[in-house]
């Protein structure tokens, strides 16, 4: 079983990442064949200035390596690094329904957001097919933000074997864990970069404590028990809390007499309970980013050698070659 995700280097990594993804892919490279990449291509979509979008492609990289990613384990490239990706792309977008991209939730909720879209920002799920399709991947780790995307990877086989009747394609599944499918942001939201509702996981610990003590919350009294329905800082803990303290948020909840002050205080320890030994590995990694960048170039390298073999069939499918 061979198990491809990625992230995007639009900014810095934030605990809905982490949950959603990041964690399984942790766990999954000690059971399964690997490719993690940071979808760089993807990003320009929405960060559209060099300066700032330079260096983020080998912070994503720190943070994975910071999470236990080994590549040793695991291959991980950036995306631009393989340009049969993009070659595929366009094999693929010949076959892509406008109809169907145009009703994908995540594009519709960007341009309801205000976000005014580009081509790039339509045809992203296209892109990530290719990503997908491009190393044979039976199984796609993600956030439920992307189950939506990994229909469209399937209905784009399906097309593309109809139209040059043939069978190149691995038909890939979305692994999505329910219990984090969706992690809230701190207005309630789905947290996301482009919604400037993140916690994020790495940088100064002040700004974070003051993140997550500004997570909004209701006007329920101290004394009265607080509503769990709904309720960003109650998802968040569930997310985090280790089980010995599963009584202890309940009891906070449900029974009233503990403010949402002390929770959020409460929640801040669990985050630096969780993330504070890859905190330290990340900043650490930062000092050497020519290791960063040779981890990188190897992984590169095994990922093109393992899409050789696969343009090949799809290049003879369409009649390039
Ligand atoms: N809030 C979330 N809950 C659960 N999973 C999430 N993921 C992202 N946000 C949540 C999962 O993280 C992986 C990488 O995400 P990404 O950064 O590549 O893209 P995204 O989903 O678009 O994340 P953002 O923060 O919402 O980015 P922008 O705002 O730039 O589009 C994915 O598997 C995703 O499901």
């Amino acid at each position: 079983m061979r198990v491809l995700s990625g992230v995007q280097p639009s900014g810095i990594l934030h605990i809905g990442n982490y949950f959603g993804a990041i964690r399984q892919f942790v766990e999954l490279q000690r059971t399964h064949e690997c490719f993690y990449f940071l979808a760089d291509l993807h990003a320009l979509t929405t960060v559209q200035n060099a300066s700032q979008f330079r260096g983020l492609s080998r912070d994503l990289a720190a943070g994975f390596l910071a999470f236990g990613l080994d590549p040793s384990k695991s291959v991980l490239y950036r995306q631009s690094d393989i340009p049969e990706v993009t070659e595929l792309y366009w094999y693929l977008s010949t076959v892509a329904s406008m109809g169907l991209l145009q009703r994908c939730h995540s594009f519709k909720d960007k341009v309801a957001q205000g976000v005014v879209p580009n081509h790039g920002l339509l045809s992203y799920p296209v892109l990530m097919a290719a990503d997908i399709l491009i190393v044979n991947s039976n199984l796609v780790p993600v956030g439920k933000d992307q189950k939506q995307h990994l229909e469209v990877t399937r209905d784009v086989v399906s097309s593309f074997h109809t139209t040059y009747d043939c069978e190149v394609f691995t038909l890939p599944e979305p692994l999505i864990l329910d219990d984090v499918a969706v992690v809230p942001g701190i207005d309630g939201r789905k947290m996301s970069k482009s919604y400037g509702n993140t916690i994020d996981i790495f940088g100064p610990e002040k700004p974070i404590r003051k993140r997550i003590m500004s997570l909004v919350t209701d006007s329920t009294p101290v004394e009265e028990p607080k509503p769990t329905e709904d309720n960003a800082l109650y998802q968040l803990l569930k997310v985090f809390a280790p089980k010995s303290e599963t009584e202890w948020v309940e009891h906070a909840f449900r029974e009233g007499g503990t403010g949402y002050g002390t929770i959020k205080k409460r929640l801040f320890e669990y985050f630096i309970e969780t993330f504070g030994e890859a905190r330290t590995r990340y900043d650490e990694l930062q000092k050497d980013p020519a290791e960063i960048e040779r981890v990188l170039a190897s992984g590169a390298e095994k990922a093109r050698r393992t899409v050789g073999p696969l343009m090949d069939s799809v290049r003879s499918a369409v009649g390039m070659r």
